[in-house]
């Protein structure tokens, strides 16, 4: 998948949009998601331009989820969750809908349902 710079989280990662940051590091950032699924929705992103997964760098992709890891153990603390979710897609037909690779890290709660 080709790799458009001026996708939402490329401008995000520039600077050039707002964002509530909860972490960076060299190789990647993660904020709040703009439409939570649930309280502490949150977003990892590496700083590598990349489409999706699929066209990320493999030492990008141990960055990012090395950093994955750390943030979905932070929001199991904070949000008290029982439950985290870690949800990544590739392409439009998978449900992608910003082409920068990112993974969705969800706090669940047992009473709360979940949404496809
Ligand atoms: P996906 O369907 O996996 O491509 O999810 C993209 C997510 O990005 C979606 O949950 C909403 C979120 N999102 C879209 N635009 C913005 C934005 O401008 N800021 C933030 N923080 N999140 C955004």
């Amino acid at each position: 998948m080709s790799y458009q710079t001026d996708n939402i989280f490329a401008r995000i990662l520039r600077g050039e949009l707002p964002c509530v940051k909860v972490y960076e590091d060299a190789h990647t950032i993660a904020f709040m998601d703009i439409m939570p699924q649930a309280e502490g929705h949150l977003l990892v992103i590496p700083r590598e331009g990349a489409a999706s997964l699929l066209d990320l760098s493999a030492e990008a992709a141990r960055e990012t989820i090395v950093v994955v890891q750390k943030l979905a153990r932070a929001a199991k603390q904070a949000f008290d969750a029982p439950g985290i979710q870690v949800v990544q897609m590739n392409g439009s037909a998978a449900g992608q809908t910003v082409f920068h690779c990112h993974f969705h890290v969800i706090p669940r709660q047992e009473d709360a349902p979940l949404r496809a």
